[in-house]
Order: structure tokens, then C-alpha cells, then sequence
């Protein structure tokens, strides 16, 4: 059996599903693919279930409707803790994060990082095809949250990772609360918590040819709103940590 998976979240991908798989299976041809898909009203679980019918290392969770990325991440890795797989990787359909990067990814793991996170906004780390406005809202998304929650990560937000079982382990997946969009930021925060070793690999982030974003203003509202509270909720014990007690 492969002791990684790499975890896509579906919704509405039918056009993105095939090419992406077929490249992580070429980029890295020792792990296994768990496809999470909300019932997509476009069919893309009817395509993952063809996939998973040809290719023994392609598997489909199917849940009963879109109830946003934190909650298809969260039964993914159980699904994969409970199988056994000793890495769980993170990555969006729409051909953002480019599996051919993987591998340096997985080499950031294998040096002994528990959490690594594929980032922008480190030296060789980048965005194609982004609008300036999308940048400047990512860039000042991180930085805010990085101040408010005193993560020294460059990139908090984005979504091309590897956790660890361990580091899933320690990070108590009841705890992360969030449902949304901030759910990348919630899980980060609570691995720097949990005294995680976590490792920043430059990546170069496309922006999707096709389909659909699922990015709302809404989404990123609520998420920007809960950063601000729980920076609030955290003031104190940062306060007792500077003062040296
Ligand atoms: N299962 C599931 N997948 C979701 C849900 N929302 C988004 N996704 C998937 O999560 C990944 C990221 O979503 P995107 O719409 O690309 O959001 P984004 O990358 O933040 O925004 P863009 O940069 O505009 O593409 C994609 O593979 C989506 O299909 C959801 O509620 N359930
Ligand atoms: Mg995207």
C-alpha cells in the first residue's frame, strides 16, 4: 500500500477532475488519490467514480452535499488516517497547485517537517496569471493573519500542503472549527500550537483555466472575521509569553 495520499476536494470540476489526477499518477506515480466530492450537480463524482473504476490508486468519498472545504478535508483525513497512510497531502482540482511540484514537497516531509506548505511568498515562490487585485488580497490576507495570530509562516493561507499523521495526530481535528475558506488558516494556527516543525517550498501558484472559483466575498469575510477573533482570543497568552511568565 502507498503511505501517501493526496486529497482533492470537488465541487463542480467535472472539466478539471481527469487531467489533474492523471497528473499527480504521472508527477508521482507511489501515492494514492482520494477524491472528495460534495455531490456536485455537475457530474464530477460520476467522472471520479470512472477514474476509481480504472485505476486501483484512485479512490472517491462521495458526501451528500457542499458543506464547504474544512468539512470535506476533515472526512478525508480520517478517511486516510483511518487506512493507514502516513502522509496526507492537500491539493485543489483546478490545476492551481501543479502536482509536478509535489515531489519537493513530499522531500520537505521526508527531511522531517510535520506540516509543509506550499508557498507564494517565499524566495522562488509565485502566482501566473494572477490579477494584481487577487495578489494584493492573498498578500494581505497572510500578512494579516500571520500579525494577528504571530505566525511566522510567509504564506498562511494557501492550500498545497503535507501534514503528517503525526502532525494531524497533535492537532486535534475536532478543534478546528472552521468550515469555510478560513479553514487553511485555522489548521495552520492550530499546528503552530501544537509545536509542529512546519516548512515553507517555494511554489509557483496558476490561476484555474476552467470552471469555477468558489471564492466568495462573503467567504473571505468570514474568514478575516474569525482570524481577528481568535488573534483577540489568543492576546493574552502572547502577552504573558513576552513578559517572560
Ligand atoms: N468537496 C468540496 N470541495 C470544495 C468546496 N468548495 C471548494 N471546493 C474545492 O476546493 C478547491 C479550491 O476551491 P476554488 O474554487 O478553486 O477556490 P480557490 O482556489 O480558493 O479560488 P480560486 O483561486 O478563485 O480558484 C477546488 O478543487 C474546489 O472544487 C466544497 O464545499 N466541498
Ligand atoms: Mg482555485
Amino acid at each position: 500500500m502507498a503511505d501517501t495520499l493526496v486529497i482533492i476536494p470537488t465541487y463542480n470540476e467535472r472539466e478539471n477532475i481527469p487531467g489533474i489526477v492523471a497528473r499527480v499518477r504521472a508527477a508521482t506515480p507511489e501515492v494514492d488519490v482520494l477524491v472528495v466530492d460534495d455531490n456536485s450537480p455537475d457530474g464530477t463524482g460520476r467522472i471520479v467514480d470512472g477514474l476509481a473504476a480504472s485505476d486501483p490508486a484512485v479512490f472517491v468519498l462521495h458526501r451528500s452535499g457542499k458543506t464547504g472545504l474544512g468539512a470535506a478535508y476533515g472526512a478525508a483525513f480520517r478517511w486516510g488516517l483511518e487506512r493507514g497512510y502516513a502522509r496526507l497531502v492537500e491539493m485543489d482540482a483546478d490545476g492551481s497547485h501543479q502536482p509536478e511540484q509535489l515531489p519537493a514537497l513530499l522531500a520537505a516531509a521526508d527531511a522531517g517537517a510535520d506540516v509543509v506548505l506550499g508557498s507564494r511568498w517565499v524566495p522562488g515562490g509565485g502566482v501566473e496569471n494572477w490579477p494584481t487585485y487577487r495578489e494584493l488580497l492573498s498578500r494581505a490576507g497572510s500578512a494579516y493573519s500571520r500579525v494577528l495570530l504571530g505566525l511566522p509562516q510567509r504564506d498562511v493561507t494557501g492550500g498545497y500542503r503535507v501534514l503528517t499523521r503525526h502532525a494531524l495526530d497533535s492537532i486535534r481535528l475536532q478543534d478546528v472549527h472552521s468550515r469555510g475558506y478560513g479553514f487553511q488558516v485555522d489548521l495552520l494556527f492550530h499546528a503552530a500550537r501544537a509545536g509542529l516543525r512546519i516548512v515553507e517550498v517555494p511554489i509557483i501558484f496558476v490561476e484555474r483555466r476552467l470552471g469555477e472559483s468558489k471564492m466568495t466575498g462573503g467567504i473571505v469575510l468570514e474568514a478575516m472575521l474569525r482570524v481577528t477573533l481568535w488573534g483577540i482570543g489568543a492576546l493574552p497568552g502572547r502577552l504573558r509569553r513576552l513578559v517572560g511568565r
